[in-house]
């Protein structure tokens, strides 16, 4: 199945919350949150009103601010939260209940009865409201399919906005998130949410199959800060679904995800990783001569992802032994030297024995077109 209409639920205010680095001022939540809205997400998801006193308050001041995303909290399955919760004026509140037997054990420890009866009131009230509301089985992948079904059946009958699936520890694989989906597809009427770590690296794969299986929303957050390693990243989520077709992700400001990443990384005193996509400093760069010969003609050749789509612009590595006469060529038109294409057969033939005996910088290889051509070149060697 191709993936059809979705909303994000972003969560860096909440999931990203729980990142090691993060300490988030009133005013950076605030300014995160604007970003989030200007670049387009449907939700934002806050930390719960309950975790702290300025927890509470920040959940007021961003529900006031009038941004056109909804703005959603978080809690756990109780009376006494959801109230809390909805006392802010938030748009709409996301439930979680703990299901596996590991957290039923070490955690909330009630039974799947018990845990209905309360998912359905929490539900009910929160309606009663005016108010939207999910409810989600926190790890949902060591917990019974059966079970959690149950609950979800349980709470679309009362009329619950969302379900939500949870892959808390990071363990699923993209298959598994596919039959799990398709399952849930089959039993509810509501929309469907996913929110998958990172753990194991198939977060991205997990949110985008997610999708694929008919989940309509999936949870990201900024450079995918998190518990632990982190969930899906906003723009790694972006990259898959672009890279699918690019209309999936036309509804965002694409151009933006590079000072998002900046700002968060920043914010919580991180490093950009150098292979994050789009934003990642080589996720444009080409350096193996065929790679650049064909960049070169034509872009689309290696890059399944435009560069000025993002506000970006690709960079091709010449100075290296793997480098080919097209990169030089085009580095030598970038100078306007006007050079005979034999000179710069041989220019490029000398740039690879000299990367060969010591790592050479593109001053290098500026040297040898401007300086060395011509001058020092044995035509006959
Ligand atoms: C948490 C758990 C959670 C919740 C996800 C959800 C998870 O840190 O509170 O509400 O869907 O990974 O299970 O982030
Ligand atoms: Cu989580």
């Amino acid at each position: 199945m191709s993936v059809q209409a979705f909303g994000i639920i972003e969560s860096t205010l909440r999931e990203g919350e729980q990142f090691v680095g993060a300490c988030f001022s009133t005013d950076q939540k605030i300014e995160i949150a604007r970003a989030l809205d200007a670049f387009g997400v449907e939700y934002i998801e806050l930390s719960s009103p309950a975790a702290s006193r300025q927890s509470l308050e920040d959940c007021r001041t961003i529900a006031r601010l009038g941004l056109r995303a909804k703005v959603l909290t978080h809690v756990r399955c109780t009376l006494e939260e959801a109230r809390l919760a909805a006392d802010t004026g938030v748009d709409g509140i996301d439930v979680l209940i703990g299901t596996s037997s590991v957290l039923r054990a070490f955690s909330d420890g009630k039974d799947i009865p018990t845990i209905i009866r309360t998912a359905r009131e929490v539900v009910r009230d929160i309606k009663d409201r005016g108010l939207e509301v999910r409810v989600s089985t926190e790890d949902s992948f060591r917990s019974d399919l059966q079970d959690i079904l149950r609950v979800y059946e349980a709470v679309d009958a009362v009329g619950v906005d969302r379900v939500g699936i949870a892959d808390t520890v990071g363990m699923a694989t993209p298959l598994q998130v596919h039959r799990v989906v398709t399952a849930v597809r089959r039993r509810v009427s509501c929309d469907i949410e996913f929110h998958g770590h990172n753990d194991s690296g198939c977060a991205i794969a997990n949110a985008y199959t997610a999708l694929e299986a008919g989940a309509t929303h999936v949870d990201t957050s900024i450079l995918g800060i998190g518990e632990r390693n982190g969930i899906a990243p906003l723009g790694g989520l972006v990259a898959r679904l672009y890279a699918t077709d690019r209309s999936l992700v036309s509804k965002y400001r694409l151009t933006m995800l590079r000072d998002l990443d900046h700002m968060i990384a920043e914010m919580v005193g991180v490093d950009i990783p150098f292979n994050n996509c789009i934003t990642g400093i080589t996720a444009f760069t080409h350096k193996a001569g065929i790679h650049a010969k064909a960049v070169l003609n034509h872009p689309e050749a290696y890059e399944i992802l435009s560069p000025q789509d993002f506000g970006l612009s690709r960079y091709i590595s010449i100075a290296h032994r793997l480098t080919g006469w097209n990169a030089i060529t085009s580095r030598a038109e970038q100078l306007n030297l006007g050079i005979k294409d034999d000179d710069l057969k041989v220019a490029s033939h000398h740039l690879k024995r000299l990367a060969d005996e010591k790592p050479v910088a593109l001053d290098d290889v500026d040297a040898i077109l401007r300086e060395w051509i011509g001058e020092h070149i044995d035509r006959n060697e």
